[in-house]
């Protein structure tokens, strides 16, 4: 814990300085009539396992605009510490990796952050992430205006996927239990 700490906070170190570098380097002003519009769509998070100190948070960002943007960061009330990682192949070992230069969002094109991908990293978590109990978070952005959004919380393990199917699942149960019981009566 203590190892993965350190490498934590090196890498936020190298993050911040790459950050700078990136700035100072690619920041132009958008010309007349261009700008990027970021729409927000299906923001959530899983809950947190007793214990756990991080958690990843998904959402789908699209850029209704014409010109491109950056997702440069983001902040909520539950930790000061909120990285923007993404995933990628160590060897054979998949591994989370930050990304200095933030997730580009290209004008027309949509971008989802979401399990096994790119991600918000929520980390140092004094309490734990609740089902039912949405994360406030705010966007930012290199260019557009900062998005405030709500991570809807879904069980341990689940996505929202998976509980729109159970649901259905469910639904489809109780139809044809329904039925059955139906049948029984004539
Ligand atoms: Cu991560």
């Amino acid at each position: 814990m203590l190892m993965l700490r350190s490498a934590l906070l090196s890498t936020l170190l190298l993050m911040s300085s790459a950050l700078y570098a990136h700035h100072d380097g690619t920041h132009h002003e958008l010309s007349d009539g261009e700008a990027p519009a970021i729409e927000v769509t299906q923001p959530w998070i899983r809950a947190t396992p007793p214990g756990a100190g991080a958690g990843g948070g998904f959402i789908t960002l699209t850029n209704h605009g014409n010109a491109d943007d950056t997702l440069i960061g983001a902040t909520t009330s539950i930790t000061d510490r909120v990285e923007l990682h993404t995933m990628e192949m160590d060897g054979d070992v998949m591994r989370m990796a930050p990304l200095p230069g933030g997730i580009e969002i290209p004008a027309g094109e949509s971008v989802t952050l979401a399990p096994g991908g790119l991600h918000l990293m929520f980390m140092e978590l004094s309490s734990p992430i609740v089902e039912g109990q949405p994360i406030p978070i705010t966007l930012e952005f290199q260019y557009a205006e900062s998005i405030v959004a709500e991570l809807q919380v879904v069980p341990v393990g689940a996505s929202p996927e998976s509980v729109g199917s159970h649901a259905d699942h469910h639904a489809d149960h109780h139809k044809e239990h329904h039925e059955e019981h139906g049948h029984m009566a004539h």
